[in-house]
């Protein structure tokens, strides 16, 4: 056929850079910084936005029959609080009804929410220890 020419690309060793791109349609072509096919242009930058890991609170309910001075041991036992900062969390959920007593990863939310429960179960207390999204 007259003028007619097939090329394939599985043929060709090397072409001149840009040679694609001059044969694409330009809406191929097209590039952020608006340079023209084969043209070096501008670098763009891309911005990678670092994710942080989503954090959980864990936090205490008040019953009314776990001893205080329970709570407060489990208070200093689990989440690592002097003596005076656990009876005062223990007071605020005595009070209040719940309060948060640590943020932490997923997983050792889960970790201290399950050590506390069975903590509590083990000594037939009804303490309820629950963890909330941040
Ligand atoms: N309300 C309980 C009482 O009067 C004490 C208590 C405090 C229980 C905090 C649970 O998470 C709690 N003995």
């Amino acid at each position: 056929m007259a003028g007619h020419c097939a090329i394939y690309s599985d043929q060709i060793e090397s072409v001149t850079p840009g040679f694609w791109a001059m044969a694409m349609p330009t809406t191929m072509t097209e590039r952020r910084d608006g340079a023209g096919p084969g043209d070096p242009g501008l670098a763009v930058k891309t911005r990678t936005r670092t994710q942080r890991p989503p954090m959980y609170k864990v936090m205490l309910l008040n019953d009314d029959y776990t001893p205080m001075e329970f709570v407060v041991h489990v208070l200093e036992r689990f989440f690592g609080l002097s003596h005076a900062q656990a009876f005062e969390i223990m007071l605020t959920v005595h009070k209040k009804g719940l309060a948060v007593v640590g943020v932490y990863s997923h997983e050792i939310a889960e970790t201290k929410v399950a050590q506390v429960m069975d903590f509590a179960r083990r000594h037939q207390h009804p303490l309820q220890c629950t963890l909330e999204k941040e």
